[in-house]
């Protein structure tokens, strides 16, 4: 079990946030997603080492922007 934190850059509403987590959800592997909307924290717990490319490119599908360290 492996778990991985990500900050969302753009969520404003509840609906926000069920598009990423929907999205991330869909990610193989992914067994469990968090999302803050206040924060933007994205909490993502996979079976492997979550590639992070894959979330970046699920939450840009859910149309809000990963927030490179
Ligand atoms: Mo409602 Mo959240 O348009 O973007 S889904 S604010």
């Amino acid at each position: 079990m492996s778990t991985a934190t990500f900050t969302v850059a753009g969520m404003t509403c509840a609906h926000c946030v069920s598009s990423v987590t929907e999205e991330v959800s869909e990610i193989a592997g992914v067994g469990g997603v968090e999302v803050d909307l206040d924060s933007g924290a994205l909490t993502v717990t996979s079976s492997a080492p979550i590639d992070p490319a894959a979330v970046a490119a699920a939450v840009t599908e859910a149309g809000y922007d990963l927030v490179t360290p």
